[in-house]
């Protein structure tokens, strides 16, 4: 005789298919594992590209794609001389991101390999209180050794996050988070061919140190895009005419006017969803608020090297240290040598550019683990940025992997020229 039990659970079973037979009939389950969407999608979207990261691979099993999350700590190179004893999520931090679609049923198993607890929110994807993630609220704390499932359909589609609900303050801190998108079951229009996924955060580190300092609230001294500084970040590339699509997501403590040369762009979406048309302003800057998402889509007509970056300029900056004298506007002729000899190392400001400072970290030895505030080479000398700064590459001809192609090649008569020396 059949147990309460199973009765539940076929009677779930057949419920969960007839809804997934509504929502999702195009969506047969795949043999194997796969990261391929399409099953779930009336139209493949083009994959979503995590810049110095991956998409998160999945199992079809009974018609649920499932998803498994293991929270631990791990290492994170943010460019190489500085390594980062960091927490995050299958081996990274970001943690990878997320992809389904809409209508899709997704089960998300959760290990627990920290030393503490922790708990996994879905940040913005509407589900039942129970899933929401919250430790305390709606379950206990995932303990360590732990693994626990969260199953949700998923009715919505755009970009959203997760992150823990759990010792928040820290865990954010040292790098738990990760992207969730959630494609939508139509084509979007017009389609986009290039979609990729970018994760913004602040850190203090302080210089000689290798761990997040989660005590910090307001002083961050590392800005970065997928937890990597320029000049590691990689470049996103792009070919002449594609409609490209940026998702930025925000778990910093602080805002982040994302700015876009050589575009402008419309913000297509939030983490609330697509932003109708008749509300999407042009901008070339777009501030992305602390616990939000934001979409931008441009058509990439002019090729070149764009820069993509933050607009608070400290925050394309790497480690530095704030506490320093303003000297700027003063006659420091025959100053400099004499504080040098006190400090090894000072530089005036305001009177040579701050570029001499990242010739001069070539040769000389700062703290240990610690990367000097700008060090981007570019084909025309120092580029003088770190921290959340990137390049588009635009260019008429790409590779089929989309590699980096090296620096833009000027047309003759197109670049700015000097007049007199
Ligand atoms: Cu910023």
């Amino acid at each position: 005789m059949a147990t309460r039990r199973q009765l539940l659970g076929s009677f779930l079973a057949a419920a969960g298919a007839s809804l997934g037979h509504r929502l999702a009939r195009a969506a047969e389950p795949l043999p194997t594992t796969s990261t391929t969407l399409a099953p779930g999608a009336a139209v493949a979207p083009p994959p979503v590209v995590t810049p110095d990261g991956a998409s998160l691979p999945f199992e079809w099993k009974d018609g649920v794609k499932e998803f498994h999350l293991t929270a631990e700590p791990v290492w994170r190179e943010f460019a190489p001389g500085m390594r980062v004893k960091c927490w995050g999520y299958n081996g990274t931090t970001p943690g990878p991101t997320i992809e389904a679609v809409e209508g899709d049923r997704v089960r998300i198993l959760v290990t627990n390999k920290l030393p503490e607890r922790t708990s996994i929110h879905w940040h913005g994807v509407l589900l039942p209180p129970g899933m929401d993630g919250v430790s305390g609220l709606t379950q206990p704390a995932i303990m360590p050794g732990e693994t626990w499932a969260y199953e949700f359909t998923l009715r919505q589609h755009g970009t959203q996050m997760y992150h823990p609900h759990a010792d928040e303050m820290l865990q954010m801190a040292v790098g738990m988070m990760g992207l969730f998108v959630i494609h939508p079951r139509e084509a979007a229009t017009p389609p986009v061919d290039r979609d990729f996924a970018i994760m913004l955060h602040a850190w203090a580190i302080h210089p000689g140190t290798y761990r997040p300092d989660p005590a910090v609230m307001l002083d961050f001294n590392m800005f970065t895009f997928n937890s990597k500084v320029f000049p590691a970040t990689a470049p996103l590339v792009v070919k002449t005419g594609q409609r490209v699509r940026i998702r930025f997501g925000n778990l910093s403590m602080d805002e982040h006017p994302m700015h876009l040369h050589g575009f402008k762009f419309r913000v297509t979406g939030t983490d609330g969803g697509p932003v109708p048309a008749s509300a999407q302003l042009p901008e070339t800057t777009t501030l992305v608020p602390v616990g939000a998402t934001r979409d931008i889509e441009f058509v990439a007509d002019v090729p070149g090297d764009w820069v993509l970056h933050c607009h608070k300029s400290h925050h394309t900056m790497n480690a530095m240290a704030h506490d320093i004298e303003n000297t700027l506007g003063a006659d420091q002729r025959g100053v400099e040598e004499r504080i040098q000899a006190l400090l090894p190392g000072y530089m005036g400001m305001g009177q040579r550019g701050m570029s001499e400072m990242q010739d001069m970290a070539q040769h000389m030895k700062g703290p240990k683990n610690t990367l000097p505030m700008m060090a981007g080479k570019g084909p025309f000398g120092n580029i003088e940025m770190g921290g959340m700064f990137t390049i588009v590459k635009v260019r008429d001809e790409v590779s089929a992997d989309y590699a980096d192609p090296g620096w833009y090649e000027h047309p003759e008569g197109t670049r700015a020229w000097k007049v007199r020396a």
